[in-house]
Protein backbone atom coordinates (compact mmCIF):
# COMPACT_ATOMS: atom_id res chain seq x y z
CA UNK A 1 0.00 0.00 0.00
CA UNK A 2 1.09 3.09 -0.90
CA UNK A 3 2.21 5.20 2.09
CA UNK A 4 2.72 9.48 1.99
CA UNK A 5 5.74 9.93 4.39
CA UNK A 6 7.21 13.00 5.34
CA UNK A 7 11.15 12.55 7.39
CA UNK A 8 12.97 15.29 9.06
CA UNK A 9 16.24 15.13 9.69
CA UNK A 10 18.78 17.04 11.87
CA UNK A 11 22.48 17.15 12.44
CA UNK A 12 22.58 13.92 14.15
CA UNK A 13 21.77 11.68 10.98
CA UNK A 14 25.11 12.73 9.87
CA UNK A 15 27.06 12.43 12.94
CA UNK A 16 28.53 8.96 11.77
CA UNK A 17 30.34 10.54 8.65
CA UNK A 18 32.01 12.99 10.62
CA UNK A 19 30.62 15.67 10.93
CA UNK A 20 29.63 17.51 14.55
CA UNK A 21 26.23 18.14 15.90
CA UNK A 22 25.15 21.32 17.31
CA UNK A 23 24.40 20.82 21.17
CA UNK A 24 25.90 17.25 21.97
CA UNK A 25 28.71 17.69 24.17
CA UNK A 26 31.81 19.54 22.48
CA UNK A 27 29.36 19.75 19.34
CA UNK A 28 29.56 22.79 16.97
CA UNK A 29 27.98 25.25 19.34
CA UNK A 30 29.52 24.23 22.42
CA UNK A 31 32.86 26.29 20.72
CA UNK A 32 30.51 28.82 19.01
CA UNK A 33 28.09 30.81 20.55
CA UNK A 34 24.77 30.44 18.22
CA UNK A 35 24.17 34.45 18.56
CA UNK A 36 28.24 34.71 17.44
CA UNK A 37 27.76 33.05 13.97
CA UNK A 38 24.17 32.24 12.85
CA UNK A 39 22.31 35.15 13.24
CA UNK A 40 22.09 38.20 10.69
CA UNK A 41 23.27 40.61 13.55
CA UNK A 42 26.65 38.05 13.98
CA UNK A 43 27.24 38.44 10.72
CA UNK A 44 26.66 42.30 10.16
CA UNK A 45 29.37 42.92 13.28
CA UNK A 46 31.75 40.40 12.14
CA UNK A 47 31.31 38.89 8.87
CA UNK A 48 34.83 37.61 8.67
CA UNK A 49 33.97 35.03 11.68
CA UNK A 50 30.84 33.68 10.27
CA UNK A 51 32.51 33.06 6.82
CA UNK A 52 35.76 31.35 9.16
CA UNK A 53 32.33 29.32 10.78
CA UNK A 54 31.09 28.69 7.72
CA UNK A 55 34.56 27.73 5.78
CA UNK A 56 35.64 24.91 7.96
CA UNK A 57 31.62 23.68 8.11
CA UNK A 58 32.18 23.64 4.27
CA UNK A 59 35.59 22.15 4.47
CA UNK A 60 34.38 19.45 6.67
CA UNK A 61 31.32 18.86 4.44
CA UNK A 62 33.18 18.40 1.54
CA UNK A 63 35.34 15.64 2.68
CA UNK A 64 32.07 13.59 4.60
CA UNK A 65 30.41 10.77 2.84
CA UNK A 66 27.22 9.40 3.42
CA UNK A 67 26.34 6.86 5.55
CA UNK A 68 24.15 3.54 5.96
CA UNK A 69 21.40 5.83 7.19
CA UNK A 70 21.52 8.16 4.11
CA UNK A 71 21.39 5.40 1.90
CA UNK A 72 18.41 4.01 3.61
CA UNK A 73 16.39 7.26 3.12
CA UNK A 74 17.96 6.89 -0.31
CA UNK A 75 16.08 3.63 -0.65
CA UNK A 76 13.02 4.59 1.00
CA UNK A 77 12.56 7.97 -1.35
CA UNK A 78 13.46 5.55 -4.71
CA UNK A 79 10.60 3.42 -3.20
CA UNK A 80 6.96 3.47 -4.41
CA UNK A 81 5.87 4.95 -1.46
CA UNK A 82 5.24 8.97 -1.87
CA UNK A 83 8.31 10.61 -0.05
CA UNK A 84 8.90 14.38 0.98
CA UNK A 85 12.27 14.51 2.44
CA UNK A 86 12.77 17.46 4.70
CA UNK A 87 16.25 18.21 6.32
CA UNK A 88 17.17 20.58 8.90
CA UNK A 89 20.95 20.01 7.88
CA UNK A 90 23.03 21.81 5.53
CA UNK A 91 25.46 19.20 4.17
CA UNK A 92 24.27 18.39 1.35
CA UNK A 93 25.04 14.27 2.27
CA UNK A 94 21.46 13.33 1.11
CA UNK A 95 21.79 14.56 -2.20
CA UNK A 96 25.06 12.98 -2.11
CA UNK A 97 23.34 9.64 -1.36
CA UNK A 98 20.95 9.94 -3.98
CA UNK A 99 18.07 11.32 -2.68
CA UNK A 100 15.90 14.85 -3.20
CA UNK A 101 15.86 17.09 -0.06
CA UNK A 102 13.67 19.92 0.90
CA UNK A 103 17.00 21.77 2.76
CA UNK A 104 14.61 24.08 5.16
CA UNK A 105 17.77 25.85 6.93
CA UNK A 106 19.65 26.34 2.99
CA UNK A 107 23.21 24.54 2.39
CA UNK A 108 27.02 24.92 2.88
CA UNK A 109 27.56 24.50 -0.79
CA UNK A 110 25.20 28.07 -1.85
CA UNK A 111 26.16 31.80 -1.64
CA UNK A 112 23.86 34.24 -1.33
CA UNK A 113 24.41 38.08 -2.32
CA UNK A 114 22.93 39.93 0.48
CA UNK A 115 22.79 43.40 -2.11
CA UNK A 116 21.39 41.60 -5.20
CA UNK A 117 20.13 38.47 -3.45
CA UNK A 118 21.49 36.55 -6.44
CA UNK A 119 22.72 33.01 -5.85
CA UNK A 120 25.71 30.56 -7.30
CA UNK A 121 28.17 27.78 -5.57
CA UNK A 122 30.15 28.80 -2.89
CA UNK A 123 33.76 28.66 -3.67
CA UNK A 124 35.58 26.40 -0.87
CA UNK A 125 36.40 29.38 1.42
CA UNK A 126 34.34 32.83 1.43
CA UNK A 127 34.99 36.06 3.34
CA UNK A 128 33.73 39.94 3.43
CA UNK A 129 35.85 40.35 0.11
CA UNK A 130 34.09 37.84 -1.85
CA UNK A 131 32.26 39.67 -4.81
CA UNK A 132 28.86 38.74 -6.07
CA UNK A 133 29.55 37.58 -9.68
CA UNK A 134 26.30 39.44 -10.46
CA UNK A 135 26.54 42.67 -9.42
CA UNK A 136 30.14 42.80 -8.18
CA UNK A 137 29.08 43.41 -4.64
CA UNK A 138 30.57 42.41 -2.17
CA UNK A 139 27.84 41.49 -0.12
CA UNK A 140 28.75 37.32 -0.45
CA UNK A 141 27.59 35.21 2.41
CA UNK A 142 26.37 31.92 3.09
CA UNK A 143 23.23 30.46 1.57
CA UNK A 144 22.08 29.49 5.49
CA UNK A 145 18.98 30.26 6.98
CA UNK A 146 20.07 32.05 9.92
CA UNK A 147 18.01 32.53 13.77
CA UNK A 148 15.39 34.59 12.94
CA UNK A 149 15.15 34.18 9.33
CA UNK A 150 12.79 32.40 7.46
CA UNK A 151 13.16 28.36 6.61
CA UNK A 152 12.54 27.91 3.05
CA UNK A 153 9.99 25.60 1.78
CA UNK A 154 7.22 25.75 4.99
CA UNK A 155 4.00 25.68 2.77
CA UNK A 156 5.40 22.46 1.40
CA UNK A 157 6.22 21.02 4.10
CA UNK A 158 2.65 22.11 6.06
CA UNK A 159 1.03 20.34 3.20
CA UNK A 160 2.76 17.29 3.02
CA UNK A 161 2.86 17.11 6.87
CA UNK A 162 -1.27 17.48 6.63
CA UNK A 163 -1.72 14.85 3.90
CA UNK A 164 0.90 12.44 5.72
CA UNK A 165 0.23 9.04 6.97
CA UNK A 166 3.94 8.45 8.91
CA UNK A 167 6.16 11.26 9.98
CA UNK A 168 9.80 10.28 11.12
CA UNK A 169 12.25 13.04 12.78
CA UNK A 170 15.39 11.06 12.59
CA UNK A 171 18.49 12.65 14.63
CA UNK A 172 17.38 16.37 15.82
CA UNK A 173 17.27 17.48 18.88
CA UNK A 174 14.03 19.09 18.83
CA UNK A 175 15.42 22.52 20.38
CA UNK A 176 14.92 24.43 16.82
CA UNK A 177 11.29 25.82 15.48
CA UNK A 178 9.63 25.43 13.00
CA UNK A 179 11.18 21.93 12.66
CA UNK A 180 10.27 21.13 16.27
CA UNK A 181 7.14 21.67 15.94
CA UNK A 182 6.01 19.76 12.75
CA UNK A 183 5.12 16.48 14.77
CA UNK A 184 2.28 18.60 15.97
CA UNK A 185 1.26 19.55 12.59
CA UNK A 186 1.09 16.04 10.69
CA UNK A 187 -2.61 14.69 10.08
CA UNK A 188 -4.05 13.53 13.51
CA UNK A 189 -4.11 10.29 12.00
CA UNK A 190 -0.56 9.50 11.15
CA UNK A 191 1.84 7.59 12.35
CA UNK A 192 4.60 9.47 14.18
CA UNK A 193 7.93 7.74 15.20
CA UNK A 194 11.22 9.47 16.21
CA UNK A 195 14.50 7.59 15.50
CA UNK A 196 17.41 9.21 17.68
CA UNK A 197 20.45 8.35 19.90
CA UNK A 198 18.55 10.13 22.94
CA UNK A 199 15.26 10.94 23.45
CA UNK A 200 14.80 14.51 21.90
CA UNK A 201 12.45 17.35 23.61
CA UNK A 202 9.80 16.33 21.72
CA UNK A 203 10.16 12.31 22.27
CA UNK A 204 6.69 12.76 24.21
CA UNK A 205 4.83 13.92 21.18
CA UNK A 206 5.53 10.98 19.18
CA UNK A 207 3.43 7.57 19.09
CA UNK A 208 6.57 5.52 18.70
CA UNK A 209 10.50 6.13 19.76
CA UNK A 210 13.52 4.04 18.44
CA UNK A 211 16.52 4.87 20.16
CA UNK A 212 20.06 4.19 18.37
CA UNK A 213 22.65 5.16 16.42
CA UNK A 214 21.08 6.39 12.72
CA UNK A 215 23.20 4.10 11.10
CA UNK A 216 21.35 0.92 12.76
CA UNK A 217 18.03 2.54 13.44
CA UNK A 218 17.52 4.03 10.10
CA UNK A 219 18.32 1.27 7.74
CA UNK A 220 16.35 -1.46 9.94
CA UNK A 221 13.09 0.93 10.30
CA UNK A 222 13.44 1.80 6.28
CA UNK A 223 13.81 -1.98 5.23
C1 LIG B 1 12.18 31.34 12.40
C2 LIG B 1 21.80 27.41 10.21
C3 LIG B 1 10.49 32.95 11.94
C4 LIG B 1 22.58 26.62 9.25
C5 LIG B 1 20.21 26.86 11.92
C6 LIG B 1 11.82 30.84 21.64
C7 LIG B 1 11.03 29.71 21.66
C8 LIG B 1 10.78 28.99 20.49
C9 LIG B 1 11.32 29.40 19.27
C10 LIG B 1 12.12 30.51 19.26
C11 LIG B 1 12.37 31.23 20.42
N1 LIG B 1 13.17 32.26 20.11
C12 LIG B 1 13.43 32.23 18.78
C13 LIG B 1 12.79 31.18 18.25
C14 LIG B 1 12.81 30.76 16.82
C15 LIG B 1 14.14 30.09 16.51
C16 LIG B 1 14.38 28.92 17.44
O1 LIG B 1 13.74 27.88 17.30
N2 LIG B 1 15.31 29.10 18.38
C17 LIG B 1 15.60 28.03 19.31
C18 LIG B 1 17.10 28.01 19.63
C19 LIG B 1 14.76 28.23 20.55
N3 LIG B 1 14.03 29.62 15.15
C20 LIG B 1 14.36 30.43 14.13
O2 LIG B 1 14.83 31.53 14.26
C21 LIG B 1 14.06 29.89 12.73
N4 LIG B 1 13.35 30.90 11.99
O3 LIG B 1 11.62 30.97 13.42
O4 LIG B 1 11.67 32.28 11.52
C22 LIG B 1 9.30 32.25 11.46
C23 LIG B 1 9.25 30.89 11.22
C24 LIG B 1 8.09 30.29 10.82
C25 LIG B 1 6.98 31.04 10.63
C26 LIG B 1 7.05 32.41 10.85
C27 LIG B 1 8.20 33.01 11.27
C28 LIG B 1 15.33 29.60 11.98
C29 LIG B 1 15.95 28.37 12.54
C30 LIG B 1 17.16 27.98 11.68
C31 LIG B 1 18.40 28.44 12.37
N5 LIG B 1 19.57 27.94 11.63
N6 LIG B 1 21.29 26.53 11.25
C32 LIG B 1 23.68 25.95 9.98
O5 LIG B 1 24.57 26.65 10.46
O6 LIG B 1 23.62 24.71 10.05
S1 LIG B 1 19.67 25.89 13.18
C33 LIG B 1 20.69 24.58 13.48
O7 LIG B 1 20.02 23.79 14.51
C34 LIG B 1 20.89 23.61 12.34
O8 LIG B 1 20.16 23.89 11.18
C35 LIG B 1 20.42 22.29 12.95
O9 LIG B 1 19.99 21.41 12.02
C36 LIG B 1 19.33 22.79 13.79
C37 LIG B 1 18.68 21.85 14.74
O10 LIG B 1 19.69 21.17 15.43
P1 LIG B 1 19.69 19.56 15.26
O11 LIG B 1 19.79 19.27 13.80
O12 LIG B 1 18.53 19.01 15.99
O13 LIG B 1 21.06 19.17 15.91
P2 LIG B 1 21.37 19.04 17.49
O14 LIG B 1 22.85 19.00 17.64
O15 LIG B 1 20.55 20.05 18.22
O16 LIG B 1 20.78 17.60 17.85
C38 LIG B 1 21.39 16.45 17.32
C39 LIG B 1 20.51 15.29 17.71
O17 LIG B 1 21.02 14.10 17.09
C40 LIG B 1 20.49 15.03 19.22
O18 LIG B 1 19.16 14.76 19.61
C41 LIG B 1 21.36 13.76 19.38
O19 LIG B 1 20.88 12.93 20.42
C42 LIG B 1 21.15 13.09 18.04
N7 LIG B 1 22.29 12.26 17.61
C43 LIG B 1 23.62 12.50 17.79
N8 LIG B 1 24.34 11.51 17.22
C44 LIG B 1 23.44 10.65 16.65
C45 LIG B 1 22.14 11.13 16.89
N9 LIG B 1 21.04 10.49 16.46
C46 LIG B 1 21.22 9.35 15.76
N10 LIG B 1 22.44 8.83 15.48
C47 LIG B 1 23.57 9.44 15.91
N11 LIG B 1 24.77 8.90 15.64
Amino acid sequence: MQLRIVVLTGAGISAESGLGTFRDAGGLWARYAIEDVATPEAFARDPALVHDFYNMRRAEAARARPNPAHAALARLAASAHEVTLVTQNVDGLHEAAGSPALHMHGRLSGALCAACGHRWAAPEAMSPETPCPACGARAARPDVVWFGEMPHGLEEIEEALAGADLFAAIGTSGEVYPAAGFVEAARPGAHTVELNLAPSLRARAFRERRIGKASVVVPTWVD
